[in-house]
């Protein structure tokens, strides 16, 4: 929290702290929603993140430090105008890729679900033997949903095209999706999680991805009380320090070159669902440059 705002920084960051020529971390809004097919409302959703964040604490009292000291820019957004489809996914890439060339840890904040593709397609290029990890109610392994090979609901099948990825969390999805994934990709159901117990998934999860990570966070992977602004929420789900234990893992474990967190529905009277994104951006930059490694 600063006492000199600056009201569409991440964090209100002065401009010392957000200038993007020094910052080590961009974060891109991507107000982009065409598919969303319940709840409507996810193109506000990197707004109301940014707002939340003006009221995060810089300190992190798990770290014990101010992760903002690495430096966090906020991007210009995409101009979508009236894109969709290929076209929206094609200038979300070039935003991306624009960034990594100033070497940035991006965090992409949407936004609806179909954003991931065009991040992980920049990504991919830069590190070509990235892996995806999702977090996710839905498996979004729709060859195509509303007439659109581009919907949120195949967000995943897109990416399982080029990249291989590990879904966790699953609890909806479509009969036939596993045979049909492209191996090396797995996709984790919540129940089968809750079976083996977390110690067992997370040893089979990093035993199994390789060194480059990006991490897509659809914020329907948890529990809807604890995460209620999402389109289209799933009972189940898992909790704020259950994520926060496998993200720190992840991040100690493998090389994280970049994320997006998805899907956030800003709901009146629920500005919690808003700290939520927030407070889970500034965590996992925390994570990113101060979480410590495991080799
Ligand atoms: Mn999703």
């Amino acid at each position: 929290m600063s006492t000199l705002k600056t009201p569409n920084n991440f964090l209100g960051l002065e401009p010392k702290l957000s200038d993007y020529k020094t910052a080590k971390v961009a974060i891109l809004p991507l107000p982009y929603e065409a598919t969303t097919s319940y709840g409507a409302g996810t193109k506000r959703g990197p707004a109301a993140i940014i707002k939340a964040s003006q009221q995060v604490e810089f300190f992190d009292e798990e770290l014990n430090l101010e992760p903002c000291q690495v430096g966090i820019a906020t991007a210009k957004a995409p101009n979508f105008g009236k894109a969709s489809g290929r076209q929206a996914i094609k200038k979300i890439a070039d935003s991306c890729r624009a960034l990594l060339k100033n070497d940035k840890f991006i965090i992409g904040l949407g936004g609806e679900h179909s954003v991931t593709p065009g991040m992980v397609e920049a990504m991919h290029e830069k590190y070509p033997d990235l892996w995806v990890v999702q977090l996710d109610a839905h498996s979004d392994l729709r060859d195509t949903y509303g007439g659109s090979p581009y919907s949120h609901a195949s967000a995943m099948a897109r990416v399982n095209e080029f990249c291989p990825f590990v879904g966790l969390g699953i609890r909806s999805g479509i009969i036939g999706e596993r045979e049909r994934l492209k191996p090396p990709s797995r996709v984790y159901y919540a129940h089968e999680m809750r079976d083996l117990g977390a110690a067992r998934w997370k040893k089979e999860v990093f035993a199994h991805l390789g060194t480059s990570v990006y991490l897509t966070i659809d914020l329907d992977f948890f529990n809807p009380a604890e995460m209620p602004a999402v389109g289209t929420p799933e009972p189940g789900g898992f909790g704020w320090y259950e994520a926060l234990d496998f993200l720190r893992e992840l991040f100690a474990r493998h090389e994280v070159v970049g994320a997006d967190i998805v899907e956030l529905m800003p709901l009146r009277g629920m500005a919690g669902a808003d700290f939520f994104a927030a407070r889970l951006a500034y965590k996992l930059i925390g994570y990113k440059f101060f979480g410590g490694k495991i080799a």
